[in-house]
């Protein structure tokens, strides 16, 4: 499908950039990716052109919002109409799909989405839908640290380091309320869970982002229209609309990789044929290793797969490798797996790809670390209340 990917704030900013770099060469599906901060040196260290960057919101601020969730509400809502038109979306006509990439815990990216999305809902029949980092707790706690007294968070903080963030839940639960029901769906990337023990957001982001981007390319970029190869079944984006929904649906998202051979011939003779000769049970093997990691491995946003209402099975890579009586299996594996009705399964082949890929979409689940995040605000309420 094609996919315009608009990047808000500086963790949006960024993912957005990853999402860029992870587009397939043979497989392209981006229309225009936009990028809109409130902070002007994070958006200029974004590699989207200047044209499709667009600095907004108050003078003189440096450093973005710092975390003031209303006011982000306001200057969102004050630019979100003129924001679409301050950047060049040439292409944008041709998406059927809008993906809003937003770090959940900010100001201006939370601040500005729920109404931007809305906007776009208004405009455009593409779905619009929404990819969010959840907070790590160490962004909080940290700040939590410094102002109880304790070492403070900026000294142990490299000058190039994200700051704390004591309001990162709070904010984070309030725009995920604000969404409901204005996204199309929330796909979601819990930083929590996929920092390091003891790394610093400011280290361990990129490599974050290249994670999530490359689950992105995997499901968006799909099968059809390929310049050397065409799936047997495609994914389109009505498909993956059917599978996000169109309620606000919490999404997560599954992976499995594994390099494959793609010489050709192991005898010598591939640079002579055209189809690489794949032994017909490694490519079972491949496929079925690639599904399990994509079901049971790490998601985006822990979960246990059988509450999703909902789930997608794309098997991705070099054409001889794609078997289909595995892909088909690899599907009912799926199924199994998840207690919900809707599945749908198929195949987006890689001419260039040097790899078997499984990508998976489990749609409408239930999240024990939403509910935590929301046990943290909460608890912070009642302290609050206390003194
Ligand atoms: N995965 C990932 N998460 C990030 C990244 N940068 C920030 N975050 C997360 O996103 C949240 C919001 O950070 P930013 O996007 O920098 O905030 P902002 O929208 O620019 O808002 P303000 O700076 O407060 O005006 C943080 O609390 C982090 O949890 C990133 O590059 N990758
Ligand atoms: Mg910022």
């Amino acid at each position: 499908m094609q996919l315009e990917v608009i990047g808000v704030g500086g963790a949006g900013c960024r993912i957005a950039d990853a999402i860029r770099a992870a587009e397939p060469t043979d497989h392209s599906f981006l229309t225009d990716i936009v990028a809109f901060d409130t902070d002007e040196n994070d958006l200029n260290r974004t590699v989207i052109p200047e044209s499709n960057r667009s600095r907004y919101g108050p003078d003189n601020i440096d450093g973005g919002l710092e975390g003031d969730l209303e006011r982000g509400r306001t200057v969102g809502r004050d630019h979100a109409d003129d924001l679409l038109e301050s950047v060049d979306r040439p292409t944008s006509g041709a998406a059927d799909g809008i993906l809003v990439a937003v770090g959940l815990g900010g100001a201006t990216g939370g601040g500005a989405v729920p109404a931007l999305v809305s906007t776009l809902q208004q405009r455009s029949d593409a779905p619009v839908y929404v990819l969010a980092t959840l907070p790590a707790d160490r962004e909080f706690d940290a700040a939590a640290d410094a102002s109880g007294g304790g070492p403070r968070a900026s000294d142990s903080i490299a000058p190039d380091d994200a700051p704390p963030r004591p309001n990162a839940a709070a904010n984070a639960v309030a725009t995920l309320e604000r969404l409901d029901g204005v996204a199309s769906a929330i796909i979601t990337f819990d930083n929590e869970d996929w920092l390091r023990p003891g790394e610093a957001l400011a280290d361990g982001r990129d490599r974050c982002n290249r994670e999530l981007a490359t689950r992105i390319a995997a499901i968006f970029a799909g099968g059809g229209g390929s310049a050397g190869s065409v799936a047997q079944t495609v994914i389109d984006a009505s498909d993956i609309r059917r599978i996000a929904g169109d309620q606000s649906a919490v999404i997560t998202l599954g992976y499995g990789d594994q390099t494959v051979e793609t010489s050709g011939s192991r005898f010598g003779l591939g640079l002579l044929s055209a189809e690489p000769d794949v032994d017909t049970s490694e490519a079972v093997s491949a496929i079925e290793t690639v599904v399990r990691k994509g079901i049971r491995g790490k998601l985006t946003l822990e979960c246990d797969p059988e509450t999703a209402e909902r789930g997608l099975l794309i098997v991705g890579g070099p054409p001889a490798w794609l078997n289909r009586r595995a892909i088909a299996e690899g599907r009912r594996t799926l199924e199994s797996a998840i207690d919900g009705s809707g599945i749908l399964g198929g195949d987006a082949p890689r001419p260039d790809g040097d790899r078997v890929f499984a990508a998976v979409v489990l749609a409408g689940v239930e999240s024990d670390r939403i509910a935590e995040l929301r046990t943290v605000v909460d608890r912070a309420d009642r302290a609050d209340q206390a003194d």
